[in-house]
C-alpha cells in the first residue's frame, strides 16, 4: 500500500464549522440500514468549503436547506464529502446506506449476535454517516430510530426517551434527546433483543436516576455487582469531586464482541461483557474488581471526558490519564489500597516500561500518529494515571481538590488539552509546572541514580539524585523532568526524623517522610541530626513512573522487606531481592535463600500484615520486568532461572505455606469484599508454591478443588496449578472436566482457553491451533483471540519464543489474517513481536516475521506498527 498520512499536533486547526445540532434517523431493514441525518451547520471563519468525514458509507442523497445539492458543488471521495459555497447557517441533510451486518472491524454500526450496536471512539462515527468527526465539534444529538418490533424490542441512544411507538407492519420506533452538547465520539445506538435489569440512584440534590443494564436473557443473574459498583462510583464521585449525574437515566449495555473494556457514550454505555458481567460461580476476585473498576472508569467519564473533553486526539491523555486516576483511586478505597498500588505499579513496570523502552514509544501527549487507535496505550492510560498522582500529591488533597473544581467548572461545555489542565493545576498551587509540562511531551521512562554518603561524627547524611533518560523516536534528547521522590530513612529502630533545611517544615510534617523534588539532572539533599548510617527508602509507593537505582546489599533490602513502614516498598524490596537471585542464578552463583526466606517467614507470622499483601510479596517479578531488568540474558535462560528461584523459594517456605493452606477456611457465603479476597489470593499462591515444592498430595488436592470449588477464583486457580504437575492425565481430566461444566458460558471457556494458551508443557502450538478450529473458538470475536493468541503471545515466553521460531511466526500469520476484518485487534496483538530488539539472537526471527507482514497489503493499524518497530 501506499505510506499512509502522518499527522502532526503541530498542524491542529479549529474546525472551520459548527454543527449546533444533529438529527439522526436509524432505519433498521432486513439488511440495510439507512442513516437520514439533519445537521445545522455554521461557519466559524472565512472557509466556505465544508469536508466532512466518511467511511463505507454508500451515499443516497445530499440537500441543503431542504434543496438537493447539484453536483457542481459538491465533491465525494472514498472518505470525504465536500459541500463547497456554505457562507451562512443552513440544514445539511445527508441520506446513507450502511452495512452492519459486514462490519466486522467492530468500529462505528455493527452486528454484535443478536443485536445491532455502535463503537464511535475514536473515529468510528464516520462510518455511520457524513460528519465532522473531531472530538472539538460538539453537537446536540436527537436520535430516532426504527426497527422491526421482534427482531429488536429494544431500541436506545444517549440522553432520555422523548418518544415511542408502534409503526406498520410489526415495525416501532424511539426517539431520544441529548441536551449535552457533545462530540461524535459519545453518539451510541443499540437496538437488539435484550432484558433488562433496573435500579435507581438518588443523587446528593435528590434527584432521581434510573440505572439499567441490558444483557441478553441468560445474563440477567451477573448485573448485579456492576449496578452495586456503579451507585457506589456515583456516590463516590460526589464525595471525592463533587461531581454529580446529569441525566434522568444512566444505561449500560453488555456486548459480546468488543474490541476494548467498555465504552463512555454518554448516558448509554457499551461494556464488553467481560467487563460487567460478574457471578461468584463464574468470575474470579480478580473479575468482580476488574468490573468495579471499569464500571467506575465509564461513570467517571461522564465529567472527565463528557462534560469537559478532548481538544484533539492528541490530547487522549487527558481524559484518559485523569480518568484511571480517578478510577486507581476509587478501587483503592473500595479494596486494599496497597494491593491496588502494587498491581498498577505491576502493570505500569511490565508493559508500559517495556512501550517507553521500545520502537512504539510516544509521549504521554503524542506529537504525531498514523492511526488514533493504536494510540489507546500503557502510556496514554497509566502513565498518563502517574501524571495526574504526581501532581494530586504535590499540590495535596485540598489544593488538588479546588484545582478539578475549578477545570470541571471552567471548560465545563469545551475540548480542552493537557496545557489547560496544567494551567489550573498552576493557577491553583501557585506553583511552577513549567518542568513538569515535560512529562506530557518527552518519551521515555527517567532513571534516577541515587548516592549518598553518611558521616558518623558531623551525623551529617548526603543524598544525591540524578536523573537521566534514554532517547526515544521522538525525543531523542531530553530536558530534565520534574520528579517528586517520596523517601525514608530507615534506622536500626525504625523510621528516622527527617531534618533538611531545603525542605519546608511544611513538608517535613510527620518528620518521617518526604517529598524531594528533583527538577535538574543532579541534587544533593543534605539530611542532619542523622544518628546513625540509615537505609534509604525511595520511591516509596511509587511517587514517580521511574526506575531508581542505589546499590543496596542484601541486608539492607532484607531490613525493608521487614520493616519499612512503607508497605508498598516493603514489596519493592521483596521484588528487588527476588532480582538479585535470578541474576545470581543465571550467573551460576546461586545466592543462600536464607535471608530473604526468614524474612518472608516472619511477614507470613505477622497476623497484622494484610493477606493480600501478604500474597503480592511471594510472587516474583514478571517476566516482563526482568528482561527490562536484567538485559542481556536469553528470555528462556531468565525465564529457567526464574522458575529455579521459585521452587527454592517454594521449598524452603513450604512447611509455613502448608500451616496458611490448612489455617484457610472458605466462608460459608462468597463475597467479592477486600477481607475474604486477601484470604483467597494467600490461600491460592500459597498452594501453588506448595505445588512447586513437591507436595505430595498436591495431584488429589488440585483434582478435588476443580471438581469441588464454590467460587471461580478457587476452581481457576486449581486448573492453572494443574498444569504445573509432572502427570499430563491429571490436567488432561481437570480440563476436560472444568470445559464439560462451563462450555454455556462463553466468558469462562476464554478463561479455559487462556488457561491452555498459558500452558508450556508439550506442543502448546499445536492444541492452540486445533482449539481455533471448535466450536468454542470464533476468530470474529475478539475476548477468545485475545484469551488464546494473545495470552500465548504475551505470557507464554518458552512456548512464544521456542527455537525454532515457530510461535512467531504463527503469531504474524494469525495477525496477518486479523487484519483484514479487525484491524485495531490485529495491530495490538502484533505487539510482542515489535520488542524483537530486547531478544538479542532470537530477535532476529521475530524481525523476520514483522518483515514477512511488511510485505503484505496492511490496514493502517497495522502499516504504522509493523514499520515503526522495523
Ligand atoms: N474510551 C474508552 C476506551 C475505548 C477506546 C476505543 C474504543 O474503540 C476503539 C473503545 C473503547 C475507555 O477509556 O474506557
Ligand atoms: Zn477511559
Amino acid at each position: 500500500m501506499s505510506e499512509p498520512k502522518v499527522i502532526y499536533l503541530k498542524d491542529y486547526q479549529p474546525p472551520a464549522f459548527a454543527i449546533e445540532q444533529t438529527q439522526l434517523n436509524f432505519d433498521i431493514g432486513p439488511d440495510s440500514v439507512i442513516v437520514s441525518s439533519r445537521l445545522r451547520v455554521v461557519p466559524c471563519g472565512s472557509d466556505t468549503d465544508l469536508v466532512l468525514q466518511g467511511e463505507n458509507l454508500t451515499t443516497l442523497a445530499v440537500s441543503l436547506d431542504g434543496v438537493p445539492v447539484d453536483a457542481a458543488r459538491m465533491t465525494e471521495t472514498e472518505s470525504t464529502l465536500t459541500v463547497r459555497g456554505i457562507d451562512s447557517a443552513c440544514w445539511l441533510e445527508t441520506r446513507v446506506a450502511i452495512d452492519p451486518w459486514g462490519n466486522s472491524s467492530l468500529e462505528g454500526l455493527y452486528k454484535s449476535r443478536t443485536m445491532f450496536c455502535t463503537q464511535c471512539e475514536a473515529e468510528g462515527f464516520r462510518k455511520i454517516t457524513w460528519f465532522l468527526d473531531r472530538p472539538d465539534v460538539l453537537s446536540v444529538y436527537t436520535t430516532r430510530v426504527e426497527a422491526d418490533k421482534s427482531d429488536c424490542p429494544i431500541l436506545l441512544s444517549n440522553g432520555n426517551c422523548i418518544n415511542r411507538g408502534d409503526l406498520s407492519d410489526g415495525r416501532h420506533f424511539a426517539e431520544w434527546h441529548d441536551p449535552h452538547p457533545k462530540p461524535s465520539y459519545l453518539f451510541a445506538l443499540v437496538a437488539g433483543d435484550l432484558e433488562c435489569v433496573t435500579d435507581e440512584f438518588v443523587t446528593v440534590s435528590g434527584r432521581r436516576v434510573v440505572i439499567e443494564v441490558y444483557v441478553e436473557p441468560k445474563d440477567l443473574d451477573k448485573c448485579a455487582h456492576a449496578i452495586a459498583s456503579l451507585k457506589r462510583a456515583m456516590r463516590w464521585d460526589e464525595e471525592k469531586y463533587g461531581r454529580e449525574y446529569d441525566l434522568d437515566c444512566y444505561m449500560i449495555v453488555a456486548v459480546d464482541d468488543f474490541n476494548m473494556g467498555a465504552m463512555e457514550n454518554k448516558g448509554l454505555n457499551i461494556f464488553n461483557t467481560s467487563c460487567v458481567l460478574a457471578h461468584p460461580a463464574t468470575t474470579t476476585d480478580a473479575g468482580f474488581q476488574r468490573v468495579e473498576a471499569v464500571v467506575a472508569h465509564e461513570y467517571f467519564h461522564n465529567w472527565s471526558g463528557n462534560r469537559v473533553t478532548c481538544r484533539d486526539w492528541f490530547q487522549l491523555s487527558l481524559k484518559e490519564g485523569f480518568t484511571v486516576y480517578r478510577d486507581a483511586c476509587f478501587s483503592a478505597d473500595m479494596n486494599s489500597a496497597t494491593v491496588k498500588r502494587i498491581e498498577d505499579v505491576n502493570l505500569l513496570r511490565s508493559a508500559q516500561f517495556a512501550e517507553d523502552a521500545g520502537p512504539l514509544a510516544h509521549a504521554v501527549r503524542p506529537a504525531s500518529f498514523i492511526e488514533i487507535s493504536n494510540f489507546y496505550t500503557l502510556t496514554i492510560y497509566e502513565k498518563g494515571a502517574e501524571i495526574v498522582r504526581m501532581l494530586a500529591n504535590m499540590l495535596g488533597p485540598e489544593t488538588f481538590r479546588q484545582a478539578t473544581d475549578r477545570y470541571f467548572e471552567r471548560f465545563d461545555g469545551q475540548a480542552v488539552t493537557c496545557d489547560d489542565f496544567l494551567s489550573v493545576m498552576e493557577e491553583v498551587s501557585g506553583r511552577d509546572l513549567s518542568r513538569f509540562a515535560r512529562w506530557y511531551s518527552q518519551a521515555g521512562t527517567p532513571v534516577i541514580d541515587v548516592q549518598d554518603e553518611y558521616n558518623a561524627e558531623s551525623q551529617i547524611y548526603r543524598m544525591t539524585l540524578r536523573q537521566s533518560c534514554r532517547p526515544t523516536p521522538e525525543t531523542p534528547d531530553k530536558q530534565p523532568f520534574h520528579i517528586p521522590v517520596r523517601i525514608g530513612l530507615l534506622g536500626e529502630a525504625g523510621a528516622l526524623a527527617l531534618y533538611c533545611d531545603q525542605l519546608a517544615t511544611q513538608e517535613l510534617a510527620d518528620n518521617t517522610d518526604v517529598v524531594l523534588e528533583l527538577t535538574d539532572t543532579e541534587q544533593t539533599f543534605v539530611f542532619t541530626r542523622v544518628p546513625e548510617r540509615p537505609v534509604p527508602s525511595l520511591c516509596r509507593n511509587f511517587s514517580a513512573p521511574v526506575h531508581v537505582r542505589y546499590p543496596y546489599d542484601e541486608p539492607a533490602l532484607v531490613q525493608l522487606l521487614a520493616r519499612d513502614d512503607d508497605l508498598f516498598n516493603r514489596w519493592q524490596a521483596s521484588q528487588e531481592i527476588a532480582i538479585r537471585h535470578i541474576a545470581a542464578e543465571l550467573d551460576g552463583n546461586p545466592l543462600s535463600m536464607d535471608r530473604w526466606t526468614g524474612a518472608l517467614e516472619q511477614c507470613l507470622a505477622d497476623a497484622a500484615l494484610d493477606s493480600a499483601v501478604m500474597a503480592e510479596l511471594l510472587h516474583l517479578p514478571t517476566m516482563s520486568y526482568l528482561i527490562d531488568r536484567l538485559e542481556g540474558h536469553d528470555v528462556l535462560a531468565l525465564h529457567a532461572a526464574r522458575k529455579t528461584v521459585e521452587e527454592k523459594l517454594a521449598i524452603a517456605l513450604k512447611p509455613r505455606l502448608h500451616k496458611a493452606l490448612q489455617a484457610y477456611h472458605p466462608p460459608a457465603q462468597y463475597q467479592p469484599e477486600a477481607g475474604q479476597i486477601a484470604r483467597r489470593s494467600l490461600r491460592n499462591v500459597a498452594a501453588r508454591l506448595c505445588v512447586i515444592a513437591g507436595w505430595e498430595q498436591a495431584a488429589d488436592w488440585i483434582e478435588a478443588q476443580v471438581r469441588a470449588a464454590t467460587n471461580m477464583t478457587d476452581q481457576l486457580a486449581a486448573l492453572r496449578m494443574s498444569l504445573l504437575l509432572p502427570d499430563a492425565d491429571v490436567s488432561a481430566r481437570c480440563l476436560d472436566y472444568f470445559f464439560q461444566q462451563w462450555s454455556h458460558e462463553a466468558l469462562v471457556v476464554n478463561q479455559w482457553l487462556a488457561v491452555q494458551a498459558a500452558d508450556e508443557r508439550g506442543d502448546t502450538l499445536v492444541r492452540l491451533q486445533r482449539l481455533t478450529e471448535t466450536a468454542g473458538f470464533q476468530w470474529g470475536n475478539p475476548n477468545k483471540v485475545r484469551a488464546l493468541v494473545g495470552t500465548f503471545a504475551g505470557q507464554n515466553y518458552p512456548q512464544f519464543h521456542r527455537n525454532d521460531g515457530q510461535g512467531y511466526q504463527w503469531l504474524a500469520d494469525v495477525v496477518g489474517k486479523l487484519d483484514q476484518s479487525n484491524p485495531q485487534l490485529a495491530s495490538r496483538l502484533v505487539t510482542p513481536l515489535t520488542r524483537w530488539k530486547q531478544y538479542g539472537a532470537r530477535g532476529t526471527a521475530m524481525r523476520n516475521a514483522l518483515q514477512g507482514l511488511a510485505g503484505q497489503d496492511l490496514s493502517r493499524d497495522l502499516y504504522e506498527v509493523v514499520h515503526k518497530a522495523l
